[in-house]
């Protein structure tokens, strides 16, 4: 009898994904670029510098891409070089990534582009960035430019990646630009960006009806340290519902969720096409009075957990299931935006790819509409506060000499893309330990 192999639908998209500041480089006009010539801000010093070199050469690494097997890619236009000055639009920024977009339609990668992905340019952080109501507007004017300008190479449109994300990393946490920890503050940079995304859906659809629009969401799994504790299981709810249900609400229900807002939140309602999930990990919460910042909560691992390089969070594939069956519910196509693991010597990633790809292959057997995966990421890139010291790419990059190094799992997920599948050849070669795992 043959040995199960995991096949995936014929028309699956396998790619990777980037964002602009952490691949192109010398992005010298934006927030994050002056965030890092500030002492402490990032991990060791480092800084994002010339990155990957994309801005000139992208194209060599779009080719790796393809070598690799892929038919897709998902990437972020830099809005600090669309529009280095207010209302002021560079004609050149947006050639060179029309050039680029090209360049992947030439290679058989279909692009799709993130409109915002943590950057802000420096004028609209000095005017208050997404605390300031009018940045929506603004951002929906830019928008519009970049869709007149890629249309012709693209009409699958992330609006914004990971607003929660931003919110906490910005605004609780601090660790990220503008660096505060202001509740009030960072909930209100969540509704604005919520808000943004509404109206670049609405805009872009007005531009190109047939557009597919979404945003990425970054879904963290919550669960309660210990089942039995209600408290434990309240404050995890809680997390759950700040972090990943109120961002879920604006844009399907029209609604306002606690801690990001009460009430309805009508011009929001029906704005995605499709949702994108981003998924890494998992924390268990046990409830803390002491840490009002964390909602309450003291979030740790499990105690036999396998746990991720650079305290990134628990090894969890389970997670992948349960975070698509979840977004299953909302009726909607669903792309995994992002899945990845920091491991610059590849010893985790090889069963990180096949698990995680096996529970998203068991979900697409109860037909959940999955699109695609987008692994995160093609080459080690630029990891905001964790500099360089966090290695998430299939592609290890030397950042002084930009030489590149193909890692074992790049290889693998080639593998896997071209067999459209995890074939038990795939298991046996690359991480012989699931065999009695996958192929009992
Ligand atoms: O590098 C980031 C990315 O920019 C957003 N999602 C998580 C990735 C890994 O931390």
């Amino acid at each position: 009898m043959p040995e199960a192999t995991f096949h995936f639908p014929d028309d699956f998209r396998w790619g990777t994904a980037t964002a602009a500041h952490q691949v192109e480089g010398n992005n010298t006009n934006n927030d994050w670029w002056a965030w890092e010539q500030e002492e402490g801000r990032i991990k060791e010093g480092h800084k994002s510098g010339l990155a990957c070199n994309w801005w000139e050469r992208a194209e060599e690494d779009f080719d790796r891409a393809a070598e690799l097997g892929q038919n897709a890619h998902r990437l972020s236009v830099e809005w600090s070089r669309v529009e280095p000055r207010e209302g002021y639009f560079d004609d050149a920024a947006l050639d060179r990534y029309r050039a680029m977009l090209r360049a992947l339609r030439e290679r058989g990668l279909e692009p799709m582009v993130t409109l915002h992905h943590f950057t802000n340019p420096l004028w609209l952080a000095e005017m208050g960035g997404w605390e300031n109501p009018r940045a929506a507007i603004l951002f929906e004017r830019y928008v519009a430019r970049v869709v007149e300008a890629l249309e012709e190479f693209c009409d699958l449109w992330c609006t914004v990646n990971e607003p929660n994300v931003l919110v906490y990393m910005g605004y609780l946490a601090g660790v990220f630009p503008p660096g505060k920890q202001d509740f009030q503050a960072g909930m209100r940079a969540g509704r604005n960006l919520m808000r943004a995304h509404a109206l670049a859906y609405r805009r872009i659809h007005a531009l190109q009806p047939h557009a597919r629009v979404g945003f990425a969401h970054n879904l963290r799994i919550f669960d309660p340290a210990n089942p039995r504790s209600p408290m434990d299981r309240w404050i995890a709810g809680l997390q759950d519902r700040g972090y990943n249900e109120a961002f879920l609400a604006a844009p399907i229900r029209g609604r306002w969720l606690f801690p990001l807002g009460f009430g309805f939140a009508w011009r929001l309602r029906g704005t995605l096409d499709w949702i994108g999930l981003n998924y890494y990990t998992r924390d268990l919460v046990a409830f803390d009075r002491c840490r009002p910042e964390s909602l309450f909560g003291r979030n740790i691992h499990a105690p036999d957990a396998e746990l991720l390089d650079g305290g990134y969070g628990e090894f969890y594939p389970d997670g992948m299931e349960r975070a698509l069956k979840r977004l299953s519910y909302l009726d909607l196509p669903i792309y995994v935006t992002e899945n990845g693991i920091p491991d610059a010597d590849d010893d985790q990633r090889p069963r990180y790819i096949i698990l995680h790809l096996h529970r998203l292959w068991r979900v697409l057997q109860g037909c959940v509409p999955i699109m695609g995966y987008y692994h995160w990421t093609l080459v080690d890139n630029f990891e905001w506060a964790e500099g360089w010291t966090l290695r998430f790419g299939l592609i290890e990059l030397n950042p002084e000499t930009g030489e590149r190094t193909f890692r074992p799992s790049a290889y693998l997920y080639r593998d896997i893309c071209r067999a459209n599948a995890i074939t038990p050849e795939v298991i046996d070669q690359y991480a012989p330990a699931l065999r009695p795992v996958l192929l009992p």
